[in-house]
């Protein structure tokens, strides 16, 4: 039955499929240690839910092994010449196409139901980065490779540019050989890249730090210490992942609908910021940058033009927006002016 839930997934379009038992008692005390410290900031959800984290029997009665899925998403274009452009703004390369998340989980359930049609009703729910599910460590134990010091599940073949799914099941599948190797070695090329020094040990990361929180979970004013360092990442930041030698060779993603969509890897700064809240859902139709809204939008780009060459484009494209309705939008373009002036 493993073999035949296998070979449906990879003609679903998912690149490995492994399973693992839901013993996590591992990664518990770390995942309290990093609670303890403050790392998720503002992200509350981390600390809801209690044990059912490392518990999935908790979350889901029933469940004895997590079914795991990983799908490449690299898109094999020229992020960082995209990145060395400031008069752009950088999307990570994971928002670029259709949303991840509505398309793993809908083909998740459809997979869940193809095998309910294979053996008859058993017991399932499907995840992707939804509730509180330790998604790395599952996939880690089902084989699919190892947490890097950036702390992004790396696999061997195939580097970090991937989405991670799950199925809790009830089906007493055989479970895969865990990867416990570490193939880090001596590099720390992520550490030392890092714009935000957010990662401030091998393996640990503070949120609070990282560009990817402040663009997209952050939901207040971006801290004015992190904002030069941003650069001109508008959603998301990949220089950790950019840098790490294991994801020099890989692969263009097989599936289509993560391929970059409006032009989003290619975006002009000064004309992005023109967008009215119609555009801007028009434009990220279908895409996760949707779910930051219009507002959170300009505060990014307002930061990503401060960091821009000084340029008189770029200085009235900011007045355009200096007595913005939005007083959060506001203060981020007044901090951009300030910066341009002072070039
Ligand atoms: C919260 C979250 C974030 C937060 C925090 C990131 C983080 N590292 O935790 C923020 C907003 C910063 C973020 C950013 C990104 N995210 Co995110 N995120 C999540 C989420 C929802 C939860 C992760 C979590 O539980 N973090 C809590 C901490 C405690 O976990 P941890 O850092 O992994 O720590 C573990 C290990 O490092 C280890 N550990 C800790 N200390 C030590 C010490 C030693 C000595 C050792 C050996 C180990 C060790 O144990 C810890 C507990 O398991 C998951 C989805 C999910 N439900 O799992 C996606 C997820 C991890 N994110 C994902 C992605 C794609 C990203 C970005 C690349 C997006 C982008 N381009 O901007 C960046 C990457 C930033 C980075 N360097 O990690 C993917 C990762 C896929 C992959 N290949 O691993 C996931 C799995 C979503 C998905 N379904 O595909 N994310
Ligand atoms: S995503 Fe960017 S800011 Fe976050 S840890 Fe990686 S390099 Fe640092
Ligand atoms: S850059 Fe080096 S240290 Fe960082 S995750 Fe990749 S191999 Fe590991």
């Amino acid at each position: 039955m493993s073999h035949q839930i296998k070979s449906l997934g990879v003609n679903f379009g998912f690149d490995q499929i492994g399973i693992a038992d839901t013993d996590l008692s591992a990664t518990s005390e770390k995942y309290q240690q990093w609670l303890e410290q403050g790392y998720h900031g503002e992200m509350d959800y981390m600390i809801k839910h209690g044990d059912t984290r490392w518990q999935p029997g908790k979350l889901v009665e029933r469940t004895i092994r997590v079914i795991c899925f990983r799908i490449n998403y690299w898109p094999d274009d020229d992020a960082q010449a995209e990145l060395d452009h400031p008069e752009n703004g950088y999307v990570s390369r994971y928002a670029l196409g259709r949303d991840y998340h509505k398309l793993v989980r809908k083909r998740l359930q459809k997979l869940a139901s193809r095998i309910e049609q294979m053996i008859g009703e058993y017991g399932y729910r499907i995840f992707c980065d939804s509730a509180p599910v330790l998604e790395k460590p599952l996939a880690q134990k089902a084989g699919m490779g190892w947490i890097g010091k950036h702390t992004n599940l790396i696999n061997h073949k195939d580097g970090s540019w991937f989405f991670l799914g799950e199925i809790y099941t009830d089906l007493p599948l055989p479970v895969d050989t865990p990867v416990t190797d570490d193939h880090c070695g001596s590099c720390r090329r992520c550490i030392d890249v890092c714009p935000t020094r957010a990662i401030v040990a091998p393996y640990v990361l503070d949120a609070r730090k990282c560009i990817s929180y402040h663009t997209i979970e952050l939901k207040t004013a971006i801290p004015v210490e992190f904002r030069k360092a941003m650069g001109n990442r508008i959603y998301g930041c990949d220089d950790c992942q950019l840098v790490c030698p294991w994801n020099k060779f890989s692969r263009q993603t097989r599936e289509i609908d993560f391929l970059p969509r409006n032009n989003l890897n290619k975006l002009n700064l000064s004309d992005s910021f023109q967008w009215n809240r119609v555009t801007f859902e028009s434009k990220t139709e279908g895409s996760a940058i949707r779910r930051i809204g219009h507002e959170r939008w300009l505060r990014n780009l307002a930061v990503a033009l401060g960091n821009a060459d000084k340029s008189d484009l770029v200085v009235d494209a900011l007045k355009s927006r200096e007595h913005d309705s939005s007083a959060l939008v506001a203060e981020h373009v007044n901090w951009a002016l300030n910066q341009q002036l002072d070039k």
